[in-house]
């Protein structure tokens, strides 16, 4: 069985997630198409290198993510830092003919997006050098079965589109000021870091996104500053003296959208919404029939058909499961169910069976740059007040 040697830039929240799913892909997906070495962990932070060596079991550790990318011994690299390094790290990446995941939003500016998505193209010359993005939500087993019926046809042309992620862990003051609240590290605030993940559902179950007006807000304009920046989500609270700075990104988002398709939709996504924790809901309503899907139900698909009887006509309830897209990490028993860890297994067997095939992935550079051109046309819609062109 193949081996390939991975190599973790950034070993915070995200840098875990992958670890679980290099580490489970060839325990739920066998034969799986290769297996995952972990080879080297890299973090800024001495201390969190450290600790991750031996907390996720890598064979080195380092501070300097030019050392991973330079060692000609790794064959894949994990990008998970924040959003102002992606392009440096993944172009360097590339260039020294690695295969790359990157994390999302894809970068922290349109430039540097447009970049990452050319020197993917670029690096395609005489070898085959997989670029993928990590929207790992469109790979939820009840949205690829969602998918499958619009495919088919089973809820007619679509019409609409609602999408909405809706998290509540920065609705509290006090909780710090990460580099998620900084516009030259994130680029942005709600609409990098989650609004995009319901722009790439949108895209892929409707087609492309043509033209938006939305507005933007900051709710809470000031947050304690945490000293070492470490991004903790809002498990900390800071004490009302602690010193305070300008959040200067956006904590809501939301826009009325056109696609290609001719469908109209309305995508809402805010971090400031108390009680709603990774509220991830798509609706889609066609000309013979519904979907409706609620990420915190994910095992779930909601469906109405048009042509049931008049008297027993509603949403009914599909378990996704073993008979499903990607079945084998459900354990094999109905309703043993999938979580976010499954999850991130789902994207790596599909990052690993690109890696081992050569065909890329469907979440490619290409996709992110999309998506990135899509928030754009919504930052630039929120300071014109008018439709704008994606
Ligand atoms: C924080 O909002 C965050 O970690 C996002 O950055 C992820 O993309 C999302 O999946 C979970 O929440």
């Amino acid at each position: 069985m193949k081996k390939l040697k991975v190599g973790l830039i950034g070993a915070g929240f995200m840098g875990k997630a992958h670890v679980v799913g290099y580490s489970n892909m060839p325990k739920f997906f066998w034969p799986a198409p290769a297996v995952p070495v972990l080879d080297t962990v890299c973090d800024i932070v001495p201390s969190i290198a450290a600790d991750a060596k031996d907390r996720f079991g890598f064979e080195k550790s380092c501070t300097d993510w030019r050392d991973v990318v330079n060692d000609p011994t790794i064959d894949i690299v994990s990008v998970c830092t924040p959003n102002d390094s992606h392009a440096e790290i993944a172009i360097a990446a590339l260039k020294a003919g690695k295969h790359v995941i990157c994390e999302k939003p894809i970068a922290n500016t349109l430039e540097n997006a447009q970049a990452m998505a050319e020197a993917a193209a670029n690096a395609q010359k005489g070898q085959t050098l997989i670029n993928m993005c990590a929207y790992q939500y469109r790979r939820v087993p009840a949205l690829v079965m969602a998918k499958k019926l619009i495919d088919e046809g089973s809820i007619g042309k679509i019409l609409n589109i609602r999408a909405t992620y809706l998290q509540s862990w920065s609705a509290d003051p006090s909780s710090p000021l990460s580099w998620r609240f900084q516009k030259k590290v994130a680029g942005a605030g709600t609409l990098g870091d989650i609004a995009t993940h319901v722009i790439d559902i949108t895209q892929y179950l409707a087609g492309d996104i043509q033209e938006v007006v939305s507005f933007m807000d900051t709710y809470i304009k000031e947050r304690p500053v945490q000293e070492g920046g470490v991004d903790l989500l809002g498990t900390v609270k800071l004490s009302a003296d602690a010193k305070k700075e300008v959040v200067d990104v956006d904590d809501e988002a939301s826009f009325l959208i056109r696609l290609a398709s001719g469908a109209n939709g309305s995508i809402e996504a805010t971090r400031n919404a108390w009680g709603r924790n990774n509220f991830i809901t798509v609706e889609l309503h066609g000309t013979e029939g519904s979907i409706l899907f609620n990420y915190e139900r994910l095992n779930e698909l909601q469906v109405c058909f048009a042509k049931d009887p008049d008297d027993r006509r509603g949403f009914k309830t599909i378990y996704t499961g073993p008979a499903h897209f990607y079945g084998e990490v459900t354990w094999n028993i109905p309703g043993m169910n999938i979580g976010y860890g499954e999850l991130k297994t789902i994207e790596t067997y599909e990052f690993i069976k690109s890696v081992a095939t050569g065909v890329q992935p469907s979440t490619t550079f290409a996709e992110g740059f999309k998506v990135a051109k899509v928030c754009d046309a919504v930052a630039r819609s929120a300071a014109s007040g008018k439709w704008e062109k994606v």
